[in-house]
């Protein structure tokens, strides 16, 4: 199978964490472990504005915090507005000498609920104006704070707590919206799909995000075993599983280059993975076949764009890596 090409040693990787363990996440919170690569990457220079959300619910309790980095807690609908607001703030600070020069990467940070139904007009405004920032949904493929209910996000066919499956419904009745191919019809420098599965993917993409002039968005699957109702040791597992079936294909965007990180070749079959998930575990075979041909379809028309964009950009490079992990605190 060919993967994203394993460029960052993990001797590269620093040993400090901005995003401290002792949180109120669930065991195996996939949020959560791509939160503490995230922010290695990032390294301290960065501030957060994170959406309400199970991130923000764990890692906030009155009087503790997580977060090692500045962060703020901002409302469901305004993370990207927010960022965008700090983005610019601090460019006028600098043109007006009132803080020294120096890159500060500014993330708005959200759960597919945050971004892909209620901040969405946010997020796009953000990204058509230009803001020099990285706009990162954590996907776990519901609202899962609240209770696990659906969102435009949850996958067809899965069972939650307002897209019950019965006798008269699948469960969820709609095709999980495609977030990063919207991200990417706004014609941003970079877009990216991520999952902590591939720690070392995920780490370069986000240092490449950050480098980029301009908005980037990153689009990270995130397993909870909460509300997909799988055993908490699996997630990393069914990360992989759902790159390698297509189901969330890696890949990115770059200045309109479509490149697939992990390409498993054949397409493995999607069977196995529902079936560890109680949320699917109601679908007939006649359902999963129905779903496994769009899957295949969508992971080739994918391979198309991959092909009719051109050769494949290199990948964050170990220079970039290295400044990045080098910027002054
Ligand atoms: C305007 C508004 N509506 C509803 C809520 C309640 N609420 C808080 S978190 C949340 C779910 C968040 O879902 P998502 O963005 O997917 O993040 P997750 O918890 O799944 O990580 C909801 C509905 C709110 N805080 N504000
Ligand atoms: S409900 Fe899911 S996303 Fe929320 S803390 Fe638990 S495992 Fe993480
Ligand atoms: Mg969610």
């Amino acid at each position: 199978m060919k993967r994203a090409k394993q460029i960052v040693d993990p001797r590269l990787l620093i040993p400090d964490e901005y995003f401290s363990p002792g949180h109120r996440a669930c065991q195996g919170c996939g949020e959560t472990i791509a939160l503490r690569l995230i922010l290695k990457a990032t390294g301290p220079n960065v501030i957060i504005a994170n959406a309400t959300g199970c991130t923000e619910i764990v890692s906030s309790p009155l009087p503790q915090t997580a977060w090692r980095v500045p962060w703020i807690h901002v409302a469901f609908e305004n993370a990207a507005a927010v960022a965008a607001g700090i983005e610019a703030g601090l460019k006028a600070m600098m043109r007006k000498g009132r803080m020294p020069e120096r890159k500060i990467g500014v993330l708005a940070v959200a759960g597919d609920g945050g971004t892909a139904d209620i901040g969405f007009q946010a997020l796009s405004g953000a990204m058509e104006r230009g803001h020099d920032m990285l706009y990162i949904c954590l996907d776990n493929e519901a609202y899962m704070n609240t209770g696990i209910q659906r969102s435009s996000s949850t996958p067809y066919g899965a069972s939650t707590t307002t897209s019950p499956h019965g006798t008269v419904s699948i469960g969820q009745k709609t095709w999980k919206k495609d977030l990063p191919e919207i991200m990417a019809a706004h014609g941003i420098p970079y877009m990216a799909t991520a999952c902590p599965s591939f720690p070392d993917d995920l780490y370069c993409k986000v240092v490449k995000a950050l480098n980029v002039e301009g908005p980037a968005y990153l689009h990270v699957l995130a397993v909870c075993p909460t509300g997909w109702r799988c055993a908490s040791d699996l997630t990393i597992l069914l990360g992989r599983m759902a790159a390698e079936n297509g189901l969330f294909p890696i890949y990115e965007v770059d200045a309109g280059r479509y490149i697939i990180n992990v390409d498993p070749g054949e397409l493995k079959p999607i069977k196995e993975y529902l079936s560890l998930q109680g949320r699917f575990r109601h679908l007939t075979d006649q359902d999963v076949d129905f779903i496994q041909t769009r899957v295949t379809e969508r992971f080739e028309r994918l391979r198309k764009m991959a092909a009719l964009t051109g050769p494949q950009s290199p990948h964050t490079t170990e220079a970039e890596i290295s400044q990045a992990n080098q910027q002054p605190s």
